[in-house]
């Protein structure tokens, strides 16, 4: 590692469908590189990458890992690869979106077999956001009827004729590949040695685009010499105006080598373009200036306690120095540096621009905080994560262990920005959000692998309130005789629908109540709007006036003025028409074209209002205010219409009434469940 400088640095993060063989080829590459010392595979749970306990079980990727190593090109050329693995499955959007956000480039997998798939889509799109450089790698090219030209012909169709061009090829005999950038002419395949001439022809082309004097050059007919010919390339793969395509088979690793050294050609250095702060103005990325990284992952290993991965953007990172932490605004201490590569975590001595390193036990960093040299004042942007749209109400399987489970689920939703932990007051229940089942699954497991605590789990209720549609009058007296100091207090109160925030009015006069006891009298109001008449939900959008009462010189007491202005309220409440309301989610919904028609039938069904409708990259966006108790199983139930394709976003916008017929039905559960008590 140490050696190489960042120019000669390639950062990349595997993109796309679960199942394409992300994990699988990264696996031959971490052997190639000496990473590892042997080809770990998924199948038989010996990956370098799907090393942890969930990931072994559902036999998928589900944390985004950064991995590294020293590759020698074919041209003898050492190159540091520092190689991201993220998850396909729909679910794991966010490491994807993490991962994408700290690598130069993305090398995005199709199988041969099954093509361009959901995955492939999501991870193309996530790559477009950013601007993003990328190759297409065709695996799989070992199993039976696989098609390279097939495949290569869908991914054209798709992304573009002139700019998707192939420059790893299998040979026709199927036993090797030609890396057409690295293989001398004499050494190309004579069956191949026409085809390989008219896309050689096509890279120049592309190259000489990238500058006027190269292009003047080209139309006079000269030749490009080989380093202009390389820095073309390497530029329009960086401007995404070539996307290079390759061909492999982690099953026999045919191809694989061929990939790597195209990478080392064709993918951008980190020095070579600057990289936007957060303000949107540009610094450079040398690894000689002062250091600046941004946290883009925060993990507590079950070894060294909480590590933070730090993608480094400028300058060098060493152990044991200072650093500011430029979001908190506090120093942090830095001990040692760690390379983790999966289980194996190696010293490091220098993290340069480009690299991936991470921090063991900082004291006050988390994800998204900037660190640079001390007197340094660079913030990136925060990484954007999709808003969690599936929930579970969650509690321990054994009583007692309810601090437990809020230190475990606080601690998963610190390491998972797509978890959120949330203590709903209304329903008083714990509410885990994530991305999907699988992931609330799989988080769950998580959990109890961490932490030996067992988690259960069901659908959440809905915080419903309760609000008056009229004017109503209440009284109460409270008086109690019983021996002893009585108890006395009366409060005629009148309430009516607002939403002004000043909530209470004393129109008390001539003293019915004295003024020291009308505080006591609004705590009994508060009190009373806690449970409503419905189903004993909180009592909003309502303003109370106090306007009579009586009160004796001995017997009254605050309790006693509490009790008979809650009470009052009660009356009054149940007297000014109170109706349920429910929580209304502004709902924002991404569908292909032709499930239009299936999506908006079916937020019709929910009592979905349509807002509005339109295409937006690539995807009909359907905006529609639906009840929130018709969202609860949306997420599977996008997913199975739209065979993954979909997906969805959603927030909170208000709360409405329930239509009658459905109200009724809610009030008499409440009341059953009350009676069941
Ligand atoms: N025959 C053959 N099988 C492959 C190849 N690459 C991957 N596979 C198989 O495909 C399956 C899925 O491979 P993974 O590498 O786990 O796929 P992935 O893209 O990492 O999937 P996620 O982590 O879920 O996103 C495994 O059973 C692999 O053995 C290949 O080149 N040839
Ligand atoms: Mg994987």
């Amino acid at each position: 590692m140490k050696g190489i400088p960042s120019a000669g640095v390639r950062n990349f993060a595997l993109m796309g469908h679960t199942g394409s063989g992300k994990t699988s080829l990264l696996d031959v590459m971490l052997n190639i590189l000496g990473t590892s010392d042997r080809v770990g595979s998924p199948d038989d749970k010996t990956s370098m990458a799907d090393w942890t306990p969930e990931e072994q079980e559902h036999q998928i990727s589900i944390f985004a890992k950064p991995f590294d190593g020293v590759y020698t090109a074919a041209s003898g050329k050492q190159r540091r690869f520092v190689v991201t693995d993220t998850p396909g499955y729909a679910d794991f959007i966010g490491q994807l979106t993490a991962a994408a956000e700290v690598a130069d480039a993305a090398l995005i997998v199709v199988d041969a077999i099954s093509g361009i798939q959901v995955g492939t889509n999501r991870a193309w799109r996530v790559c477009e956001k950013r601007n993003l450089p990328r190759g297409i790698v065709i695996t799989g090219l070992d199993k039976d009827d696989a098609s390279f030209d097939k495949a290569l012909a869908a991914i054209k169709a798709q992304w573009g004729d002139v700019r998707c061009v192939p420059v790893v090829l299998p040979t026709t005999d199927g036993k090797s590949e030609v890396d057409l950038l690295n293989t001398p002419a004499d050494q190309i395949p004579a069956d191949l040695a026409d085809q390989i001439k008219a896309i050689r022809d096509h890279l120049i082309e592309l190259a000489a685009e990238t500058d006027d004097a190269l292009m003047e050059k080209y139309f006079e007919g000269q030749e490009l010499t080989a380093d202009e010919f390389s820095d073309g390339l390497r530029k329009s793969v960086h401007d995404a105006h070539l996307i290079p395509v390759f061909a492999a088979s982690a099953k026999t690793r045919v191809g694989v080598k061929e990939t790597m050294d195209s990478i080392s050609r064709l993918f951008p250095s980190p020095e070579d373009y600057p990289v936007k702060c957060a303000d949107g103005h540009e610094v450079s990325t040398c690894e000689n200036e002062p250091f600046a990284g941004l946290v883009w992952r925060s993990v507590n290993d079950p070894f060294v306690g909480q590590l933070s991965y730090v993608r480094v953007y400028r300058g060098t990172l060493k152990p044991n120095s200072e650093v500011m932490n430029v979001t908190k605004g506090e120093k942090e201490r830095i001990g040692n540096l760690l390379f983790v590569n999966g289980k194996k975590q190696a010293d490091c001595q220098e993290a340069k621009a480009g690299d991936i390193v991470a921090i063991p036990k900082l004291k006050n960093t988390y994800l998204n905080d900037t660190l640079c040299a001390i007197g340094e004042d660079i913030s990136f942007k925060a990484i954007e994560f999709p808003s969690p749209v599936a929930a579970y109400a969650v509690a321990p399987k054994t009583k007692g262990d309810e601090d437990k489970i809020g230190v475990a689920l606080q601690r998963a939703a610190a390491e998972d920005p797509s978890i959120r932990i949330e203590r709903n007051k209304e329903t008083h229940e714990t509410i885990l959000w994530g991305m999907g089942d699988m992931h609330l699954d799989v988080t769950l497991e998580h959990i109890k692998n961490r932490s030996k605590v067992d988690i259960l789990h069901h659908t959440p209720k809905v915080a419903y309130k309760e609000t008056i549609t009229a004017i109503g009058e209440g009284h109460h007296k409270h008086k109690k005789q019983s021996g002893g100091r009585g108890q006395y207090g009366e409060c005629y109160v009148r309430i009516f629908p607002s939403t002004e925030e000043e909530w209470f009015a004393n129109k008390l006069v001539g003293g019915a109540i004295p003024g020291n006891f009308v505080p006591a009298c609004q705590k009994g109001f508060v009190d009373g709007m806690q449970k409503g008449p419905l189903v004993g939900a909180e009592v909003v959008n309502v303003k109370v006036e106090l306007y009579d009462g009586s009160y004796h010189d001995v017997d009254s007491s605050e309790v006693a003025f509490k009790i008979a202005g809650s009470r009052a309220l009660h009356e009054a409440i149940e007297k000014a028409k109170p109706v349920l309301l429910e929580p209304i989610m502004t709902v924002k919904v991404m569908v292909p074209d032709e499930q239009m028609g299936d999506i908006t039938g079916v937020l019709n069904t929910k009592r979905g209002r349509i807002l509005g409708m339109g295409p937006e990259d690539g995807l009909q966006v359907i905006t529609a205010d639906v009840p929130q108790i018709e969202m609860m199983k949306f997420c599977s139930e996008l997913r199975s219409i739209t065979s993954g394709r979909g997906s969805f976003e959603m927030e909170f916008a208000r709360y409405d009434p329930v239509p009658g017929n459905i109200a009724q039905k809610v009030i008499a559960d409440a009341q059953k469940e009350k009676e069941d008590l």
